[in-house]
């Protein structure tokens, strides 16, 4: 089972899309194992971004990051890293199928609603910026077995 850190960015609460974005996880069969809202400090974001440090975007990727409240939460799920960046689409939206989130609600790079883990180095080093260890609840499902075949 893997893990990873799922961002709904300023403009998903804004535009009420909170709901949307939890129910695709869901549905899709994913488990969630944290969650809570809050809004970025400057810190937080830098942390989070330190890989844009230097690029042209950064300083405005930084001040719209930590613009408005964020919904930060960990799901869980055999592959649950790539299976969530599908379910989103690609960076660009202008790139992203319909159907997948950035697809279906959004325009522009800059305001792309949702972030998700890249790969295993990252989710474990974002879910460790959010949340403490004791934050994240081990539990399993009624329903699992009909979700993951344990094959
Ligand atoms: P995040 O991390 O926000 O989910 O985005 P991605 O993982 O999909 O993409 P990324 O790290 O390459 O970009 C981080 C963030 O920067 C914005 N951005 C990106 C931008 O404003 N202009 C750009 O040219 C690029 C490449 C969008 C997402």
């Amino acid at each position: 089972m893997e893990r990873t850190l799922v961002l709904v960015k300023p403009d998903g609460v804004q535009r009420g899309l909170i709901g949307e974005i939890i129910i695709r996880l869901e549905r899709r069969g994913f488990r969630l194992v944290g969650m809570k809202f809050l809004q970025m400090s400057e810190g937080l974001a830098q942390k989070h971004y330190g890989e844009h440090e230097g690029k042209d975007f950064y300083p405005g990727l930084i001040a719209y990051i930590t613009s408005g409240p964020v919904v930060a939460m960990v799901w869980e799920g055999d592959q649950a890293i790539s299976l969530v960046r599908k379910i989103m689409g690609e960076t660009k939206p202008s790139a992203s199928p319909p159907g997948s989130i950035r697809g279906d609600f959004a325009i522009d790079v800059r305001r792309n609603i949702v972030h998700g883990s890249a790969k295993e180095s990252d989710a474990d080093r974002e879910i460790n910026l959010f949340f403490r260890p004791d934050e994240l609840v081990n539990w399993s499902r009624d329903v699992d077995r009909w979700v993951f075949s344990g094959e």
